[in-house]
């Protein structure tokens, strides 16, 4: 590495050490967030995923998209303060060392994907994205946990050591000396000149020096500086994001593009009746909604529907990308279409199906929870209004405690299975 090429003395292992702990818990958080996500989503036969608390998945969900945001700033920080090591020389000593440094590799850019994936998916925007952003996400998640935690396995012990030196507060205390000054001539550190232990100090050959952490300001930029202007930045990125799922912060969204009250009837809309392709489907006098149970099948029109016994419920939209908003939907409860077919409500595995011919999302199972749950209601209403024709009119599926993508709209289809 070129003397003097990287001159800033605040990056240090302690600055790369605090900022790795911020980034090991905001990936932390946001890889368990996500895996319920999924499961609830895809859930194998030892999952169960309950109807209550009515808002949970929209704090576990809220959770996950802002903890991935927060990572954001924390991430580029995080780089910055390691980034000179790509030009070490000779770029591997030894085999471990080599496979090392490829783990990091893939760390690096599997979080690149994940949180520029997720901020794409956030934004709605996937025309950079050629291939299901969904199951990437899911499967390079994994690979980011795995390379984390053999990065978290390495540098422990480096970590410890720069965390533990008490940072001295004399006046006397010789200036500059915080950072390493990554590509000063001399001595190299540790890490270049392959040495393993330097100075009596508990290091393992990577990054710590004696004089590493000292002082406090170097050239008019600190490292609390620094790490205060990243804690700053990643607190802005929340307060301005997090309202898209948390009522009070709403008026302060502007880092991503939903609001939950922008859209008809004061509620977001992904998908459009028009790009869905349903609009004459579901406005026709042809209407019917299909219950269907083995060896018993009927068909409702508007009427019927409404001439049943109606429920109001208050619950929310919790949306996989992060916004969320709470509407008062009222119809027919589904575990009372469930009993009119014949079966059994408390014991039913239901399927609902949409109007809409193709598309991802144009069907839900129903879990046996959700089905029982007097909550779960087959809206025609929000608001006291008829639903709007974008929020699934004639009706929809809304039940608690449910990603949004299982809320389907525009329904023509329940299938009811009996459990035994
Ligand atoms: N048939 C159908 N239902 C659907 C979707 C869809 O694409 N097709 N999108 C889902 C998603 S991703 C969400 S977040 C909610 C949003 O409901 P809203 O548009 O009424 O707010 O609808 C869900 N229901
Ligand atoms: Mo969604």
């Amino acid at each position: 590495m070129r003397a003097g090429a990287f001159p800033s003395r605040v990056r240090s292992a302690r600055l790369s050490s605090w900022l790795g702990l911020a980034l090991g818990v905001a990936f932390g958080v946001c890889f368990v967030t996500g895996l319920l996500s999924h499961l609830v989503q895809h859930p194998p036969g030892w999952f169960g995923w309950p109807s209550r608390p009515v808002g949970l998945y929209r704090f576990t969900q809220g959770l996950h998209v802002a903890t991935g945001l927060a990572s954001v700033p924390l991430l580029g920080a995080k780089l910055w303060s390691v980034y000179p090591r790509l030009f070490q020389w000779p770029p591997a000593r030894s085999v471990v060392h080599a496979a090392e440094r490829v783990s990091v590799a893939v760390l690096v850019a599997a979080a690149l994907f994940q949180v520029v994936g997720g901020v794409l998916n956030v934004g709605r925007w996937y025309a950079p994205m050629p291939f299901f952003f969904t199951a990437a996400h899911y499967w390079v998640g994994w690979l980011v946990i795995g390379a984390l935690l053999v990065h978290i396995g390495v540098q422990l012990p480096v970590v410890r050591a720069a965390l533990a030196r008490p940072v001295p507060q004399r006046p006397g205390d010789r200036a500059g000396t915080e950072g390493e000054p990554m590509g000063e001539d001399e001595p190299v550190s540790a890490d270049v000149a392959g040495g393993d232990v330097v100075r009596g100090d508990v290091v393992r050959g990577d990054v710590v020096r004696g004089d590493v952490v000292r002082g406090d300001v170097v050239g008019g930029l600190s490292r609390r500086g620094i790490l205060g202007g990243v804690a700053v930045a990643a607190g802005l990125v929340t307060v301005t994001s997090v309202g898209q799922t948390a009522g009070p912060l709403s008026p302060l969204v502007v880092l991503v593009p939903r609001r939950p009250d922008d859209g008809p009837q004061g509620l977001p809309v992904n998908r459009t009746a028009d790009r869905a392709g349903v609009r004459d489907l579901a406005l026709g006098p042809a209407y019917r909604l299909t219950v269907a149970a083995p060896g018993r099948e009927i068909g409702l029109g508007l009427d019927a529907l409404h001439a049943l016994v109606q429920h109001t419920v208050e619950l929310p939209i919790s949306c996989v990308e992060g916004w969320s908003a709470t509407g008062l939907w009222s119809g027919v409860r589904l575990r009372d279409l469930v009993a009119l077919v014949g079966t059994d409500p408390d014991r039913a595995a239901v399927e609902v199906e949409s109007l809409e011919a193709a598309g991802r999302y144009r069907t839900s199972v129903v879990a046996p929870e959700h089905t029982r749950d007097p909550l779960t209601l087959i809206a025609l209403r929000l608001g006291g209004e008829p639903l709007h024709l974008d929020h699934g009119y004639p009706a929809r599926l809304i039940a608690p405690n449910r990603p949004g993508v299982m809320q389907t709209k525009w329904l023509g289809r329940i299938t009811v299975r009996e459990l035994r």
